[in-house]
């Protein structure tokens, strides 16, 4: 057998270990792709003031497409998967867990002709946020520039160490995606489409999840996949009997584009085309309250470190934002009950942030040993 196919043969069966060989493409998606009906109504914004994309979009939690901020990237013209196949032949990047959570690499030369050849239903796609600490790989960095918007992430105050990965370079065979989640800890994210179309679904943070979640009966041999997602749970999306409160934003982001994901909010991202894709997670004023109340339920020792980090690099922000630190750092004399319903569910939704029942939590949560490394990584979809 080619060295090429041993690769795919070996990978995929790391990265999917519950798959037969047979189970790939049972449902020749590729040879016919499902039909998949929409209305867009994604808010698009061609460049906005910093002002007014924060007041209209970032501080009101609500999703939005940027057009026209990234034309000047280098990474337009240096992304191509022939031109990145070219720099980066022999670079090994992450397309995958294995069953022990250890990353499956694949080197760029094979992937590229995994990508052009296979026909799986829901093909693996590279995810990978150690780019920027590898020699070569690190050039990618120098391919695209900050954006006004996003310009700070309260994140970058504490130790390297301890904070999670934030960033993550993203090359999506057609079909394959990333199936419903919340992004972790609290974060909001950009995501920067170079090439290619992704489809997005996304659900205001009070959804509840066995909405948008598939039903057991829907799982079948992908059940966390975004292809999976959108022939099923889509449908129902569509129908009459959806619960009207609940609407979905439906957008397809086109090469160029830029998308904002608010903190909290449910998504699910389908590759319509093969893609290229760069996309970070940040906490910042908008998502500030956020981030704090996701860091004292999940990683309260990371929480400890990096409220004294705020301390001392934003000093301002941390006075006027006492409010909000006050209550993770003397949660037990806000606590005298002790009934609570929320559970520690780290990132599926709002239901642990509900307001009321916030201190009662943050009481039990203080008393709970935590190990701590924090960890914020592609949603692991369940
Ligand atoms: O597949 C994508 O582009 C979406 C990625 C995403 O939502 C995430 O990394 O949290
Ligand atoms: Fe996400």
């Amino acid at each position: 057998m080619e060295r090429y196919q041993q690769i795919i043969n070996r990978v995929k069966r790391d990265a999917r270990s519950e798959l037969n060989s047979d189970e790939w493409n049972k449902k020749q998606f590729a040879q016919i792709f499902p039909e998949l009906y929409f209305t867009e109504n994604i808010e698009r914004v061609s460049n906005p003031s910093v002002e007014s994309f924060e007041r209209d979009f970032k501080m009101a939690g609500i999703p939005a497409i940027l057009t026209n901020s990234i034309d000047h990237w280098p990474a337009m013209k240096e992304w191509t998967i022939e031109k990145l196949t070219a720099r980066f032949r022999n670079q090994s990047m992450k397309i995958g867990e294995d069953d022990d959570g250890s990353s499956v690499r694949i080197k760029l030369k094979y992937f590229a002709k995994y990508m052009k050849e296979n026909d799986d239903d829901c093909p693996l796609n590279i995810f990978d946020s150690s780019f920027c600490e590898k020699h070569k790989l690190r050039e990618l960095l120098a391919d695209y520039l900050p954006l006004k918007y996003f310009s700070h992430d309260f994140y970058q105050c504490a130790d390297s160490q301890r904070t999670p990965p934030n960033r993550w370079f993203i090359v999506g065979p057609k079909r394959s995606g990333t199936g419903i989640h919340v992004d972790p800890m609290g974060t909001s994210a950009w995501n920067a489409l170079i090439s290619g179309i992704k489809m997005w679904c996304l659900f205001h943070p009070k959804t509840p999840d066995y909405l948008v979640k598939p039903k057991s009966t829907e799982k079948g041999k992908h059940p966390d996949e975004a292809i999976t997602w959108f022939t099923t749970v889509y449908n129902r999306v569509l129908s009459s009997d959806w619960p009207k409160q609940y609407p979905p934003i439906v957008g397809l982001q086109l090469p160029g584009e830029v998308m904002f994901v608010p903190s909290g909010w449910w998504h699910v991202v389908l590759n319509i085309q093969d893609t290229i894709a760069v996309t970070e997670n940040f906490c910042d004023e908008s998502n500030f309250e956020r981030c704090v109340k996701k860091a004292f339920l999940s990683r309260p020792s990371f929480l400890e470190h990096w409220i004294e980090k705020l301390r001392l690099h934003y000093p301002t922000f941390y006075e006027q934002n006492q409010d909000i630190i006050q209550c993770v750092q003397k949660p037990l004399s806000y606590a005298d009950s002790s009934s609570s319903t929320s559970s520690d569910s780290g990132d599926d939704g709002d239901q642990d942030l509900d307001e009321e029942n916030f201190f009662q939590v943050t009481h039990k949560r203080k008393i709970l040993p935590t190990t701590d490394v924090p960890e914020l990584r592609r949603p692991r979809v369940n």
